[in-house]
C-alpha cells in the first residue's frame, strides 16, 4: 500500500531519541514488556545510530592488582576478601607498553587499564599518565579506572591525552548499601562529574547477577541515561562468583534478564556503546548472539579480564565470524582509518558536537 505522506528522511533523534528525563516506571516498562517487542524496539534503536554489524573491541590489563581496601561484595581483589589472589604493585610502564602491542595485535581499539585503588595518590597518577601517553603513541585509545579521583586528578589525566575514564554505578542506589560500605553513591556520581567535566569520555555501567531486583536494574539504568550526558560506554558486567567473595553462591540472574537490560540499555542511551562485559566467559555462543541483537556492541577481547578468564579470543573470532561482526578499526588522529564505520560517530563530528549524552 502507498502513503500519501511525503517521505521524509528519519533522523536517529526521531526514531531513537537523546533523553535524560527517563522515569523509574517507563525503564520498567521497558524491560518488562514481551521479549521480542523490547528487542525489536532495542533493534531499531541501535540501527538508527550504529551500524548493527560492527563491533567495538577493548582489552584489559590489571596495572595494580590486589590489596584494595574497598569492601566491593562482588570483587576479588578486596583486601577484606579471602581470594587467594596474589597482591602485586604497580606494573613497570614497558611491561603495560608490551601488552598493548599485543592488544593492538589482536585487533583491539581501546587499552583500559585498571587499577584496584580506592583513589589513585598523586605519584601513582604520574606513573599512570606515562602509560597513558605510550599507549596512545601506539595508536590505541586509552582508558584508565583507578578508583575514585579529585577534581585535578581528572584534570591531568585529560591533559595527558586520555580517552575514557571508567567507573561504575553497578547497581540501584537503594541496593548499593548492600554490595559496597566503603563508599557510596553520591561518591560514585562526584567522580562522574569530574571525569566528564575534564571532557574526558565516560564508561560507565554496572553488574547483574548480585541478587538485586528487576526495579534495581531499572535504577541504574535511570540513574546512567539522566546523567547531564550519557555515558559514551555502558559496560553491563554479569557477576563472576569469585570464592571468598560475600556474593559467592548468590543465585544465578536467568540469562534473558540480562539480554533484557542490555536491551533497556539501548534504548535508554541509543547512541552509546554498550558493553557486553565481565560474565561472557560462562556464555553460550547463542547467548552472545542474542545480547549482541539487543544492542550489544562492544566486548573486552583477549583471554583474561583482571584478574578472571574472559572468553577466549581465539572463540570469539570465531563467534565475529558465524555472525558476520566487524570488529571495528582504530581511528587515528580523529580521522577514520580507511574501512573504520562508526555512524554515530560521523554524524557527532559533523552535526553535533558531543559525543553520545546531547
Ligand atoms: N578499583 C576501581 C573501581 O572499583 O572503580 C577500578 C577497578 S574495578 C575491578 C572495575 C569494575 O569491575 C567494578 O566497578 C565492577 O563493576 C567490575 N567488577 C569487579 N569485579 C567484578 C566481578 N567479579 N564480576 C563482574 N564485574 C566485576
Ligand atoms: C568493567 O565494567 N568491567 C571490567 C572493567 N570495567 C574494568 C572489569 C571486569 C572485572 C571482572 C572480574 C575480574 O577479572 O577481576
Ligand atoms: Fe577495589 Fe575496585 Fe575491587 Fe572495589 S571493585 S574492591 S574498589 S578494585
Amino acid at each position: 500500500m502507498s502513503s500519501s505522506l511525503p517521505c521524509a528522511p528519519v533522523s536517529p533523534e526521531d526514531t531513537a531519541p537523546i533523553r535524560h528525563d527517563w522515569s523509574l516506571e517507563e525503564a520498567r516498562g521497558c524491560l518488562e514488556q514481551p521479549f521480542n517487542d523490547l528487542l525489536f524496539a532495542a533493534q531499531s534503536a541501535h540501527r538508527a545510530h550504529f551500524d548493527p554489524n560492527r563491533i567495538q573491541v577493548s582489552t584489559l590489563l590489571s596495572i595494580k592488582t590486589g590489596a584494595c581496601p574497598e569492601d566491593c561484595g562482588y570483587c576479588a581483589q578486596s583486601a577484606k576478601h579471602d581470594t587467594g589472589l596474589e597482591r602485586e604493585r604497580l606494573l613497570p610502564v614497558d611491561e603495560v607498553l608490551q601488552a598493548a602491542r599485543a592488544a593492538r595485535e589482536q585487533g583491539a581499539t581501546r587499552f583500559c587499564m585498571g587499577a584496584a585503588w580506592r583513589n589513585p595518590t598523586d605519584n601513582n597518577l604520574e606513573q599512570v599518565i606515562e602509560m597513558v601517553r605510550g599507549v596512545k603513541a601506539l595508536g590505541l585509545e586509552t582508558c584508565v579506572t583507578l578508583g575514585m579521583l579529585e577534581q585535578e586528578q581528572a584534570q591531568r589525566l585529560r591533559a595527558a591525552g586520555l580517552d575514557y575514564y571508567n567507573h561504575n554505578l553497578d547497581t540501584s542506589p537503594e541496593f548499593y548499601g548492600q554490595v559496597i560500605s566503603t563508599r557510596t553513591y553520591q561518591d560514585r556520581l562526584q567522580t562522574l562529574d569530574y571525569v566528564r567535566e575534564a571532557g574526558l569520555k565516560t564508561c560507565s555501567g554496572g553488574i547483574l547477577g548480585m541478587g538485586e531486583s528487576r526495579r534495581d536494574r531499572a535504577a541504574l539504568l535511570c540513574q546512567l541515561a539522566n546523567l547531564p550526558a550519557h555515558p559514551e560506554s555502558v559496560p553491563i558486567n554479569l557477576l563472576v562468583q569469585v570464592e571468598g567473595t560475600p556474593l559467592f553462591g548468590t543465585e544465578a540472574l536467568d540469562p534473558f534478564e540480562l539480554v533484557r537490560t542490555i536491551a533497556t540499555a539501548r534504548l535508554m542511551m541509543p547512541a552509546s556503546y554498550v558493553r557486553l562485559s565481565a560474565g561472557r566467559a560462562s556464555l553460550s555462543d547463542e547467548l552472545q548472539a542474542l545480547c549482541f541483537a539487543a544492542g550489544a556492541n562492544s566486548v573486552f577481547h583477549g583471554d583474561r579480564l583482571l584478574t578472571t578468564d574472559n572468553a577466549e579470543a581465539a572463540r570469539d573470532r570465531q563467534l565475529f565470524a558465524r555472525l558476520g561482526l566487524q570488529p571495528e578499526v582504530a581511528e587515528f588522529e580523529g580521522r577514520d582509518r580507511p574501512g573504520a564505520c562508526h555512524k554515530s560517530i560521523d554524524r557527532q563530528t559533523s552535526a553535533r558536537p558531543s559525543a553520545a549524552g546531547e
